[in-house]
């Protein structure tokens, strides 16, 4: 029982210091040569957009330069830009994505 006695630091009452994880902004860049169509399935097949949404955000990268795809723990966004990339470079497509802190 000695080592179940009360230490001292109440567990109730201590302030919980949970912060919550750094998030990353997964980036899409505009190029001159990936067709539309690709950039349309890149997002429904790797950020689970639907045809309208992928399209938006599509054009807005085609008009802007740049667009969000969505904003993700560092994990989560290293591995989005892995396989975005990978996949865009097995179709020989210049389709590039990064990541940056939001
Ligand atoms: N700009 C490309 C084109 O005119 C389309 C595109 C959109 C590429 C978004 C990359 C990102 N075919």
């Amino acid at each position: 029982f000695d080592d179940e006695r009360d230490s001292g630091v109440s567990v109730e009452e201590a302030k919980p210091k949970l912060r919550r994880p750094p998030m990353f902004k997964v980036l899409l860049l505009n190029d001159d040569y990936t067709p539309m169509d690709f950039v349309v399935q890149v997002l429904e097949t790797f950020f689970a957009m639907n045809r309208e949404k992928a399209t938006q955000i599509m054009l807005h990268v085609h008009t802007r330069g740049v667009g969000v795809c969505g904003v993700f723990t560092r994990e989560i966004a290293e591995t989005k830009v892995m396989q975005v990339n990978d996949f865009s470079r097995s179709h020989q497509h210049p389709l590039m994505c990064t990541m940056e802190e939001a």
